[in-house]
């Protein structure tokens, strides 16, 4: 009922929608419609009750609405769940892998503990952002948990660019519009007895949160699709779009091996190559100039004091501005 509820308010938005219209569509009582409204609002999603019905506080992506769109063979077409509320899909994911079949899609409307690179938390509020896991158990050997971080970079930057918003990519994993981030990537193999079990792709976007939404540590370096498009933000048709753009660079990877469909993309839309950034990586602090992204996804770069070139491997560096500043 959630779900489909949840439907029906969004193609409404945001004109309320009598209650006795819901009770009519799914064929249930006023008292039962009440009921799964408190429901929701109970775990933090902002709906307001009117004399002429219900409106939710902003739009919802819903499976519903997704499926609205959905045009994929296996990415998320087998599989497409969605929580109101988690830890982390990525926490649900290695905790479930044995139940959790290839292909499939986790999403959630918000999570407690949502995580980024090297242990940094993930702000993911509820009826706001969007976290979705991609659960992949076939892949060929070849294929590098790294490159798959930028394959999902790509295929983000072509879906969020279909809003008409400027959208480049910091290598590895961030998204930005105009130098803010509006989404990031994170990809992490599974292993049993060493052996690779699964790999799962994160990704978080921010859809309709304002900039007080965000925590305070970020209030300047973060931004939404709803602030930069100044209108509410419907994210059904992007789930869709992202999914379809990931399935396409996934499958023609797997056959061809080839990176460069997507890694040429990375490149294009790069945030960072041609400028001179700071390399950190650990306590240690590097000023070079960014030459290009390596056929491998390492960065490569120049050192500005020795000026010798070197390669920079996305687990174990960031990259700010020289004045300490995010890109
Ligand atoms: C990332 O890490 O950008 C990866 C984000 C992946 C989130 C997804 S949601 C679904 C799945 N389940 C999870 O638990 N995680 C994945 P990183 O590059 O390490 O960036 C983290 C940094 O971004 C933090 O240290 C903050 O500075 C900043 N940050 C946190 N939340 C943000 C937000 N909502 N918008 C912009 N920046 C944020």
């Amino acid at each position: 009922m959630h779900s489909h509820l949840i439907f029906q308010l969004n193609k409404q938005f945001p004109n309320p929608v009598p209650t006795e219209t819901l009770s009519q569509q799914f064929n249930c009582s006023a008292a039962e419609i009440t009921e799964a409204v408190e429901e929701l609002r109970a775990l933090g999603l902002v709906i307001h009750s009117y004399n002429s019905g219900l409106q939710l506080a902003s739009p919802l992506y819903s499976i519903p609405g997704i499926k609205t769109y959905l045009n994929t063979q296996t990415f998320g077409n087998q599989g497409l769940y969605l929580f109101e509320t988690i830890d982390s899909t990525h926490t649900y994911v290695s905790n479930n892998l044995s139940t959790i079949d290839h292909g499939s899609v986790l999403l959630a409307y918000s999570q407690t503990a949502g995580r980024g690179r090297r242990g940094r938390k993930w702000s993911s509020p509820i009826g706001k952002s969007l976290s979705l896991s991609i659960v992949l158990k076939e892949f060929a050997a070849q294929m590098k948990p790294t490159l798959l971080t930028q394959l999902t970079a790509a295929a983000l930057q072509q879906a969020l660019s279909e809003t008409g918003l400027p959208i480049a990519i910091k290598w590895p994993n961030d998204l930005l519009i105009n130098r803010r981030k509006v989404a990031g990537v994170l990809t992490e193999a599974m292993f049993e007895r060493q052996v690779l079990q699964a790999i799962t792709i994160g990704i978080g976007i921010n859809l309709n949160q304002s900039q007080t939404d965000f925590p305070t540590e970020i209030h300047t370096k973060a931004t939404s699709l709803a602030l930069e498009t100044e209108a509410p933000f419907f994210a059904d048709k992007l789930i869709a779009q992202f999914l379809q753009y990931f399935e396409q660079f996934y499958q023609d990877y797997q056959q061809s091996l080839d990176p460069e469909p997507f890694l040429s993309i990375c490149r294009q839309e790069s945030a960072v190559i041609g400028e001179i950034v700071t390399v950190v990586q650990g306590d240690k602090r590097r000023d070079v100039e960014v030459l290009g992204i390596e056929a491998t996804g390492e960065l490569l770069v120049r050192d500005l004091s020795s000026q010798e070139q070197m390669t920079l491997i996305s687990s174990e560096v960031s990259l700010r501005n020289p004045d300490g500043s995010y890109i």
